[in-house]
Protein backbone atom coordinates (compact mmCIF):
# COMPACT_ATOMS: atom_id res chain seq x y z
CA UNK A 1 0.00 0.00 0.00
CA UNK A 2 1.27 3.44 -1.11
CA UNK A 3 1.08 6.31 1.48
CA UNK A 4 1.92 9.71 0.50
CA UNK A 5 4.93 11.42 1.75
CA UNK A 6 2.99 14.11 3.32
CA UNK A 7 0.19 11.82 4.82
CA UNK A 8 3.29 9.87 6.59
CA UNK A 9 4.39 12.78 8.21
CA UNK A 10 1.04 14.04 9.36
CA UNK A 11 0.18 9.97 10.62
CA UNK A 12 3.82 10.64 12.07
CA UNK A 13 2.89 13.67 13.81
CA UNK A 14 -0.26 12.76 15.65
CA UNK A 15 0.93 9.32 16.63
CA UNK A 16 3.74 11.18 18.16
CA UNK A 17 1.34 14.06 19.84
CA UNK A 18 -0.56 11.11 21.68
CA UNK A 19 2.62 10.13 23.25
CA UNK A 20 3.51 13.41 24.02
CA UNK A 21 -0.27 14.17 25.95
CA UNK A 22 0.28 10.29 27.58
CA UNK A 23 3.94 11.46 28.61
CA UNK A 24 2.46 14.74 30.29
CA UNK A 25 -0.27 12.75 31.66
CA UNK A 26 1.88 10.37 33.71
CA UNK A 27 4.53 13.56 34.15
CA UNK A 28 1.37 15.42 36.08
CA UNK A 29 0.47 12.16 38.08
CA UNK A 30 3.64 10.76 39.37
CA UNK A 31 6.42 13.47 39.47
CA UNK A 32 3.42 16.29 40.38
CA UNK A 33 0.95 14.31 42.27
CA UNK A 34 -1.73 15.48 40.99
CA UNK A 35 -4.28 13.23 41.41
CA UNK A 36 -7.93 12.62 41.08
CA UNK A 37 -9.95 12.86 44.63
CA UNK A 38 -10.55 9.90 46.43
CA UNK A 39 -13.71 9.12 46.85
CA UNK A 40 -13.55 6.00 48.44
CA UNK A 41 -15.52 6.38 51.85
CA UNK A 42 -18.55 6.40 52.39
CA UNK A 43 -21.33 8.09 54.69
CA UNK A 44 -25.58 7.87 54.91
CA UNK A 45 -25.74 11.09 53.28
CA UNK A 46 -29.41 11.38 55.52
CA UNK A 47 -27.28 10.91 58.51
CA UNK A 48 -24.08 13.56 57.94
CA UNK A 49 -25.03 16.12 60.88
CA UNK A 50 -24.36 12.97 63.48
CA UNK A 51 -21.84 11.34 62.12
CA UNK A 52 -18.64 12.33 63.07
CA UNK A 53 -16.69 14.06 62.05
CA UNK A 54 -18.80 15.77 59.93
CA UNK A 55 -21.17 16.55 63.08
CA UNK A 56 -18.47 19.12 63.80
CA UNK A 57 -17.60 19.85 60.51
CA UNK A 58 -14.24 22.28 60.91
CA UNK A 59 -10.40 22.39 61.10
CA UNK A 60 -8.41 20.24 63.04
CA UNK A 61 -4.79 20.29 63.71
CA UNK A 62 -2.62 17.17 63.46
CA UNK A 63 0.50 16.11 65.58
CA UNK A 64 2.81 16.46 62.46
CA UNK A 65 1.91 20.32 62.35
CA UNK A 66 -0.91 19.95 59.25
CA UNK A 67 -4.46 19.88 59.60
CA UNK A 68 -7.46 17.60 58.55
CA UNK A 69 -10.25 19.97 57.11
CA UNK A 70 -14.02 18.96 57.18
CA UNK A 71 -16.16 20.64 55.25
CA UNK A 72 -20.05 19.67 54.47
CA UNK A 73 -21.28 21.14 51.39
CA UNK A 74 -25.11 21.90 51.86
CA UNK A 75 -27.72 24.10 50.35
CA UNK A 76 -26.97 26.80 49.71
CA UNK A 77 -23.57 27.39 52.21
CA UNK A 78 -20.38 25.34 53.21
CA UNK A 79 -19.71 24.53 56.82
CA UNK A 80 -17.49 25.57 57.93
CA UNK A 81 -17.80 28.44 55.92
CA UNK A 82 -14.04 30.08 56.88
CA UNK A 83 -10.91 28.61 58.55
CA UNK A 84 -7.35 30.31 58.92
CA UNK A 85 -4.46 28.65 58.72
CA UNK A 86 -0.79 29.52 58.60
CA UNK A 87 1.75 29.70 56.01
CA UNK A 88 3.56 26.65 55.05
CA UNK A 89 0.33 24.23 56.00
CA UNK A 90 -0.48 21.38 54.38
CA UNK A 91 -4.37 21.24 54.48
CA UNK A 92 -6.32 17.70 53.79
CA UNK A 93 -9.66 18.60 52.73
CA UNK A 94 -12.48 16.15 53.23
CA UNK A 95 -16.19 17.19 51.79
CA UNK A 96 -19.40 15.31 51.85
CA UNK A 97 -22.74 16.79 51.31
CA UNK A 98 -25.95 15.67 52.93
CA UNK A 99 -28.59 16.93 49.85
CA UNK A 100 -27.55 17.23 46.42
CA UNK A 101 -23.94 17.45 44.33
CA UNK A 102 -22.01 20.56 45.24
CA UNK A 103 -18.42 21.64 43.90
CA UNK A 104 -15.70 22.46 46.05
CA UNK A 105 -13.25 24.03 44.25
CA UNK A 106 -10.39 26.64 45.54
CA UNK A 107 -8.85 29.41 44.23
CA UNK A 108 -5.56 29.39 43.03
CA UNK A 109 -4.87 25.86 43.60
CA UNK A 110 -5.36 22.23 42.24
CA UNK A 111 -7.92 21.73 44.70
CA UNK A 112 -11.18 20.98 42.89
CA UNK A 113 -13.84 18.34 43.86
CA UNK A 114 -17.00 17.35 43.76
CA UNK A 115 -19.15 16.74 47.12
CA UNK A 116 -21.62 13.77 46.03
CA UNK A 117 -24.03 12.69 48.97
CA UNK A 118 -23.22 9.26 50.70
CA UNK A 119 -19.39 10.02 49.62
CA UNK A 120 -16.66 11.84 51.23
CA UNK A 121 -13.94 12.98 48.72
CA UNK A 122 -10.22 14.33 50.11
CA UNK A 123 -7.62 16.49 48.20
CA UNK A 124 -4.32 18.02 50.13
CA UNK A 125 -2.94 21.38 49.43
CA UNK A 126 -0.14 23.02 51.16
CA UNK A 127 -0.31 26.97 51.37
CA UNK A 128 2.87 28.71 50.75
CA UNK A 129 1.67 31.73 49.64
CA UNK A 130 0.20 34.12 52.90
CA UNK A 131 -3.28 35.07 51.32
CA UNK A 132 -7.18 34.74 51.12
CA UNK A 133 -8.09 31.67 48.75
CA UNK A 134 -11.76 31.65 47.69
CA UNK A 135 -13.79 28.48 47.96
CA UNK A 136 -16.98 28.30 45.66
CA UNK A 137 -19.22 25.62 44.26
CA UNK A 138 -18.62 24.98 40.98
CA UNK A 139 -21.56 22.47 40.07
CA UNK A 140 -25.12 24.25 39.54
CA UNK A 141 -26.70 22.89 42.56
CA UNK A 142 -30.02 25.05 43.00
CA UNK A 143 -31.46 28.58 43.09
CA UNK A 144 -28.86 29.54 45.42
CA UNK A 145 -26.29 28.35 43.69
CA UNK A 146 -24.06 31.66 43.51
CA UNK A 147 -23.92 32.31 46.87
CA UNK A 148 -22.10 29.20 47.79
CA UNK A 149 -18.68 30.42 48.97
CA UNK A 150 -16.32 30.46 51.39
CA UNK A 151 -12.98 30.93 51.86
CA UNK A 152 -9.39 29.89 53.26
CA UNK A 153 -7.45 32.33 55.01
CA UNK A 154 -3.68 31.71 55.23
CA UNK A 155 -1.40 33.80 57.56
CU1 LIG B 1 -23.56 24.17 45.71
Amino acid sequence: MHIHKYERWWLTFGIGMLFIFLATIAFAAFADGINPPSGMQQLDPAKVASTPPFDHPGLHKLHDGSYEAYFVAHIFAFAPSSITVPAGSTVTFYVTSPDVIHGFAITQTAVNMMAIPGWVNMMSHTFRTPGTYFLVCNEYCGIGHQDMAGKIVVQ
